[in-house]
């Protein structure tokens, strides 16, 4: 994970400092990409430790086409509950995209059993690609999370917005990209969490999990995050071997999947550092 310390450097050295919606003010660059081999280990931070099992939940509460918190918080996964309504509503987010996309004639497009049909079928096909980006969902970025959920809209427009898959010699690979990144806390989390859906799919389509690529465009450290106790002491610390994952079970399809069957193995990592989110 040492290309994680390397783009923290480089956002901390080559940033420029901007306003953002959330009011709290970031450092940003744009535009820049990392690669992680999935046969060299899992991509799950070393240099602290990140909450393995809500990366797990949040992408099982994806898969499942779920947008209530309330599924998250009986399984004390609190990460979303910043945009949540008081009745756990988080309007059309990444499950209701991914499973079940609007379409003009009232149909809904489960692009995911879609994207597994089709790997199954046609793997070198150029069209392996999810989007969550849906116009005409989008929030009004002038109102809060929770007045758009009221108006029918997403509490958050998606930040890791479209991703598309490809295989050769047997090995599937995904790219990423996101269109606003928060390198300190969440982009940990985005990265195990395609990492953990390449290694799903391919299990689905007999193939072996191959490339994760993560391209990002605003790539950003929020002011609060650039001090001696979070930032500095990440980039302090010495990165150490990755852990393993090992898919316990092959579930009938991609949407089968539950906790138990998704171990880690030998995640070994520094201390957690706590940091404030930016809503
Ligand atoms: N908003 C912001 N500002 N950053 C994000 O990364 C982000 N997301 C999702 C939606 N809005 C976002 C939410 N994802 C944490 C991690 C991921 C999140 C939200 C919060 C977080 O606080 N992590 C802590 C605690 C972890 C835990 O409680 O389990 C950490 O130390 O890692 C990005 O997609």
């Amino acid at each position: 994970m040492q290309v994680y310390l390397d783009l923290l450097r480089d956002v901390v050295a080559n940033g420029q400092d901007q306003a953002d919606r959330t009011g709290v003010g970031t450092r940003a660059v744009f535009g820049r990409q990392v690669r992680f081999d999935l046969a060299a280990g899992f991509p799950l931070l070393t240099t602290k430790r990140v909450h393995f099992k809500s990366v797990v939940g949040e992408l099982l509460w994806f898969l499942s086409g779920s947008t209530d918190n309330g599924w998250l918080r009986a399984h004390g996964i609190r990460i979303w509950d910043e945009w949540a309504t008081e009745h756990d509503a988080l309007g059309p987010i990444y499950g209701a995209q991914w499973r079940a996309w609007p379409a003009p004639d009232g149909r809904a497009i489960d692009q995911l059993a879609e994207l597994v049909a089709t790997i199954r079928t046609r793997p070198h096909s150029r069209r392996l690609v999810v989007s969550a980006w849906n116009p005409a969902d989008l929030p009004d970025e002038t109102l809060s999370p929770q007045d758009n959920v009221r108006a029918g809209r997403m509490a958050l427009a998606p930040c890791h917005c479209l991703f598309q898959f490809h295989v050769a010699n047997g090995r599937l690979s995904c790219q990423l990209y996101q269109r606003s990144a928060d390198l300190f806390l969440g982009v940990p989390f985005n990265i195990a969490s395609y990492a953990l859906l390449t290694h799903l799919i391919a299990q689905q389509c007999d193939l072996e999990p191959g490339e994760f690529i993560h391209t990002f465009g605003d790539l950003h450290l929020y002011r609060n995050h650039l001090t001696s106790e979070i930032v500095h002491a990440q980039l302090g610390r010495a990165p150490r071997p990755l852990p393993r994952l090992v898919l316990k079970r092959r579930p009938e399809t991609l949407f089968d999947y539950g906790f138990e069957d998704i171990e880690l193995q030998g995640y070994d990592p520094h201390p957690a550092i706590r940091a404030p989110i930016a809503v």
